[in-house]
Formats: structure tokens, sequence, C-alpha cells
């Protein structure tokens, strides 16, 4: 019974609310406006009662609730209490793995010895939450990662949940299998015409039946519904490259539009290096042709970077070198990660420009979010 998840409640929007005290005990939603077709990323909990939840489209939350605030999403703040809130959990441990900027798992089985079990530590980092930045997390303890994500969720807001190993059973037997991590909607959907509706049903079921139903799947699902799960926390990994690819609806031939996509993943690619403050050495160019093909080339890079331009010439030279159209598939990778603070002599001045450039524009992606910024040559495209 060490590992504990926690999951902050309403994060963005409980941060919103604890900035601006107007709105504590209101209905309010944090995402894009209704005029924009912009959707719910998270609403308080007051504004749940009426319906509204992540993902559902702002103008449907508006319909549902009258009365809701409708905040914009502002990254950059989240990102700032998010590691202050991490930086509570590393004071307990340092196996600690986070899942997004609101939750985590920590394994506390080496920092017993020194705060107590795992339940009074849980208990401390809630309370710290709440008297340091104002804020509540629900924590769930057990004796692995799919327990406590279990409970965690189980009372949530402002939740406290521990399940020993001898409750574990009892706890699962009425949970819906939906709450089974990996287990979405269709699946369960699948399993519920079968008569499969409560995790206890589900540990009725042979391992052969769910291997046939489920593949490889099959066997975790299995020791799901004893409550078993060996997945050890697994601290920040180190970032040994970052890539992105995209299939395309059907196969694209045409050489322009492949560069424009391109250009798009070199984009993204390298504001992930930046989030990171990783910069990067080699670029590798991945394409599937229609008959499932797979082919890699890769391009060292003059100096190091972590810009858009450097990493789409160097993808695009390796487009025109070794790319055949109609594609299927295509993808940008970074490699050879370094960090940030690299020391170059030499300078390009075209790159200098290019650093500034980038750096204004990341404030306004921290503020209004990754889709605000597009290269002006994409906005051109997209308006054609
Ligand atoms: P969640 O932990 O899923 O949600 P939450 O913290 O708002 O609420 P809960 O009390 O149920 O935990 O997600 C954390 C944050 O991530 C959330 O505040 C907003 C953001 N988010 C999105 O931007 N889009 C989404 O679809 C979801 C689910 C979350
Ligand atoms: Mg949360």
């Amino acid at each position: 019974m060490h590992i504990i998840h926690i999951d902050m409640d309403a994060f963005f929007a409980s941060v919103e609310q604890r900035d601006n005290p107007e709105l504590k005990g209101r209905p309010i939603a944090v995402g894009g406006r209704p005029e924009s077709r912009g959707v719910v990323a998270t609403a308080s909990y007051e504004a749940r009662r009426y319906g509204v939840k992540s993902a559902m489209p702002m103008a449907t939350a508006l319909k549902l609730c009258p009365g809701l605030t409708i905040l914009p999403v502002n990254h950059h703040k989240y990102r700032q209490v998010s590691e202050a809130v991490m930086d509570i959990f590393r004071s307990y441990t340092p196996l600690i793995e986070p899942i997004s900027l609101d939750e985590a798992f920590l394994d506390v089985r080496g920092s017993e010895k020194l705060f107590g079990p795992a339940k009074v530590i849980g208990m401390a980092i809630q309370k710290r939450i709440k008297e340091e930045l104002q804020l509540s997390a629900s924590v769930g303890i057990g004796p692995n990662k799919f327990i406590a994500k279990l409970a965690s969720d189980y009372q949530k807001p402002n939740g406290f949940t521990v399940i020993p190993q001898d409750k574990v059973l009892q706890f699962l037997v009425p949970l819906p299998v939906n709450k089974i991590w990996g287990i979405g909607e269709k699946t369960a959907a699948s399993l519920n015409r079968v008569g499969i509706k409560t995790i206890g049903q589900l540990r009725d079921l042979p391992l052969e039946f769910l291997e046939g139903k489920f593949g490889k799947h099959g066997k975790i699902l299995y020791g799901f519904a004893r409550g078993e799960d060996t997945r050890p926390v697994e601290p920040e990994r180190e970032v040994k490259s970052v890539g992105k690819e995209i299939t395309f609806a059907g196969d694209i031939g045409d050489m322009e539009e492949l560069r424009h996509t391109l250009q798009e993943l070199a984009g993204k690619v390298a504001h992930r290096l930046r989030q990171e403050n990783l910069k990067s050495g080699s670029v590798m160019l991945k394409i599937k042709y229609p008959d499932f093909q797979l082919v890699t080339r890769t391009e060292s890079l003059p100096e190091p970077t972590n810009l858009a331009g450097p990493i789409y010439r160097a993808a695009s030279q390796l487009l025109a070198k070794h790319c055949k159209p109609p594609v299927r598939l295509i993808g940008v990778t970074c490699g050879k990660l370094t960090g940030e603070r690299q020391i170059t002599l030499f300078r390009d001045e075209q790159l200098v420009r290019e650093e500034k450039i980038t750096s204004a524009l990341d404030k306004l992606r921290d503020r209004y979010g990754e889709d605000v910024v597009k290269l002006a040559s994409l906005l051109k495209k997209d308006r054609k």
C-alpha cells in the first residue's frame, strides 16, 4: 500500500476561481468561446451540476447552464501552478510519475521511514496543497497504480481514499468496467452487450475468453479485474527523441501539400523541444507508402536547434531527395537531444533572428494556447 495517486479537482477552473474570488461558488467553464466553436476544457463543480463536461462544445454548455461564466485557457498559469504542486510531491519522494499537469503517481516505499506511512504522507500532501496553494486535490492510496488511480477518483472532489490489499477485491467488485484504465466507451459497450457491467462480473470471465476478445490486452484486463498491476511508477523518463506524424485520410501525391504538412509537424516538434528545454542535432523523416512500406532518412543539423525553421528545412530536403509520392503517412522526429544550454561559437544570423521571433511567439502560445500561432505561410495556405 505505498502507491499514491493525486489528481487536482477541476484543475483549470479551480485555479481561476482561486484567483478571482467573485467566481467562487459559481458555475464557470474554462475553454474556447462559443461563437468560435470552442469546447470546454474543464468546468467548475458548480457547472458540472448542470451537466457541463470537458470536451463539450461551449455553445452546448451555455445552453445547459445560461449563467455560465466562460474564461479563456491560461496555460502559462496552470503550468506554473502544476510546477508548485509537483514541488510539494518532490519533498516526499523522487519517484514521481506525472501523468498530466494536474495528476501524478508517487511511489513512497522508500519515504515511509522518514515521513510515516503512505496514508500520513498523502494527508500531508493534501493539506499542503490546500494551505500553500489554496487548491483542492483528491488522493488515492493503494498497493499499485491501478488501484491508487481508482481510489483518487472514488470520492472527488477533495477525496481521500485508502484501499489496503485485503480490501482490493471488495472495492473493485461493484465498480463499472469503464472505470478500468484503457477501457473506452466502445469496449465498455461491447462488454455490456454480453452482460458484463461491473469489474466483479469481468472477474468471472476466463483468461482465454479475454485473450480471444482483446488479444494481448486480455491478460492485462484479467489482472486488473483481480486488482493486480505490475507497472512500476516511472519517474520522468529521459526523452530520447521527439516526433510527430500524421496518417492521411487519403494518399497524398502533391509535394506542395506534403511540404506544408512537414512545416506544421516541424513547428509542433520544435515547440515540444522548447517545452522540454531540449535541442536536437538530427532530423529524421519518416514516410509510409500506400503499400505500407516504411522508409526513414536522417540528416544531421549544422547546430543543435529547437526552432521550426531549421528542422523544417532539413526535413524538406530529405523529402525532395528521397520521397516518391503518393504517401500514406509522413512524420518528423528529432533525435540527438541535448540540454538547452549548449554554447555555440558561431551563430548563423538567420537563426538568431528566428530564435527571437520564436520566443515571442512562445509567449503568445503560453497565453492563448497551441493553435493561436501559426506561421504566416500556413495561414495563407489555410485561407486558400
Ligand atoms: P482532469 O483531471 O481530467 O479534470 P479536472 O481536474 O478539471 O477535474 P476533476 O476534478 O474531475 O479531476 O483534467 C485536468 C485538466 O486538464 C483540466 O482542468 C483541464 C484539462 N483538460 C483539457 O484541457 N481537456 C480535456 O478534455 C480534459 C479532460 C482536461
Ligand atoms: Mg483533475
